[in-house]
């Protein structure tokens, strides 16, 4: 017989076979239920004393949590199941029988703190909460990559290992390959450009590693990135973009994941959009009694302008040039500009995003990693790399989990990334 995924049962007279865990059993004594669940559902398995064949009916008070069964059997009407339908079991197998008790609890009611729940992720992963959070997020990833694709992006893969830092700054793994040392990449940044200084507009989802000592709830040491970048386009063209993906994504959740939204007890909505230079978001915020510095939001000012701006995705644009990476655009093409063209994207009062127009004038590029402090040497190939053609573009990064963490109201990254790694967790 072939296996039948749950959903596909409750659409059938006939008799199925079904594959999957048992999530739980209850005994009422005369009458036994084993809820068994599949990657499409679950689906309640009853057995009656008497009436079960005394094999199965022993079986179903005798089988392990998570443990791996095949049931063969017919549903019948029932109002008290869940969909109506309950399965009156001809015979259970084993396949694989979970160890009791487990390490942790995976159940609907669990209240295992996430450390633990990470120590055992592979269980974790049992749980329907944290399958909905990862379901979501394939969402996120397959509709970011499908909109550009559509829109003729090249989906391309940039490397992960390079040998020159990519945002300046110390936060660089280093690796030995071979004779040489090299780093593991912080951004696909210089990648990206050279792709789309050549076939126009690219996007990709790629792991990025970034050697931050410090621990907090929304930064990892490893993370993925999505990004795209564009020839031929400005700041502004850059944002539009975000704009429309960020809401064709959201629009695509509340379509697929009606269930996990629903695991996760949360109703989304499709954000409004706003934009601000920097200097109104400074007047905004203090305003509101939030003091910022001249170069960059604080935690506390994110928060507060989705106090002021509920619901919205803001660009906040005109950044001072202090605050941004050495490749970003000074204004008016002026290495000196107090401004830059680069923005950062807020969203349910986090960073979600950093972009902007480049600078792809060589001169203009040499002077500008000359100013930061670094030593042009060390980007030779990179500023080159802008002497064959190279035309004016932009583009943005968006980190998948810190997205998922935003959209979702996670308490932690963590929770947003399958396989975590901080400065405390390389495993599982
Ligand atoms: P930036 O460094 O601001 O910009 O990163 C862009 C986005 O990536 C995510 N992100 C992180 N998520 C989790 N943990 C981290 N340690 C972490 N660091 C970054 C955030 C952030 O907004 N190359 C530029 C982007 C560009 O200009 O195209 C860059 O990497 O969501």
């Amino acid at each position: 017989m072939e296996r039948t995924l749950i959903k596909d049962a409750f659409k059938t007279q006939d008799k199925v076979l079904l594959k999957g865990w048992v999530h739980e059993t209850r005994d009422l004594k005369k009458v036994r239920f084993l809820i068994l669940k599949d990657k499409t559902g679950r689906i309640q398995v009853t057995g009656i004393e008497g009436k079960t064949d005394e094999k199965t009916f022993n079986l179903l008070d005798n089988i392990s949590r998570e443990s791996v069964v095949e049931v063969i059997g017919t549903l019948k009407e029932c109002k008290q199941a869940p969909n109506g339908k309950e399965l009156i079991p001809e015979s259970i197998t084993i396949i694989h029988e979970a160890q009791n008790p487990l390490p942790i609890d995976v159940s609907d009611y669990s209240k295992t703190e996430l450390p633990l729940r990470l120590d055992n992720r592979f269980l974790d992963l049992h749980s329907s909460r944290t399958q909905a959070i990862f379901k979501i997020q394939s969402t996120i990833g397959s509709e970011f990559i499908k909109y550009f694709t559509q829109k003729g992006f090249t989906y391309a893969h940039p490397p992960s290992m390079i040998a020159a830092s990519s945002e300046g700054g110390t936060e660089l793994f280093k690796a030995k390959y071979f004779e040489h040392e090299v780093f593991m990449a912080q951004s696909p940044q210089l990648y990206k450009q050279m792709i789309a200084c050549s076939m126009e507009n690219m996007v990709t989802i790629t792991p990025v590693w970034r050697a931050e000592k410090h621990n907090t709830i929304r930064h990892l040491n490893e993370c993925r990135q999505m990004d795209i970048e564009m020839a031929f386009a400005t700041a502004s063209d850059a944002m539009k973009e975000m704009e429309g993906a960020v809401q064709h994504i959201i629009k695509q959740i509340i379509e697929k994941n009606s269930e996990e939204l629903e695991v996760l007890k949360l109703k989304l909505e499709i954000p409004k959009v706003k934009y601000m230079t920097f200097a109104e978001t400074k007047e905004v915020l203090e305003k509101n009694g939030v003091k910022i510095g001249d170069d960059d939001l604080t935690g506390e000012a994110e928060k507060k302008l989705e106090e002021i701006f509920p619901n919205t995705l803001t660009f906040v644009y005109d950044w001072p040039m202090k605050g941004k990476p050495f490749y970003i655009m000074p204004k008016g093409e002026d290495p000196n500009a107090k401004l830059s063209e680069g923005f950062d994207a807020i969203y349910k009062g986090m960073e979600i995003s950093s972009g902007g127009q480049r600078i792809h004038i060589p001169e203009l590029l040499q002077k500008r990693i000359e100013l930061k402090g670094m030593d042009p040497k060390n980007f030779k190939d990179y500023i080159d790399s802008f002497r064959c053609g190279a035309p004016p573009h932009a583009g943005w990064s968006i980190g998948i989990e810190r997205f998922t963490l935003v959209l979702l109201e996670l308490s932690n990254i963590r929770e947003a990334c399958m396989f975590p790694r901080d400065r405390d967790r390389i495993t599982p």
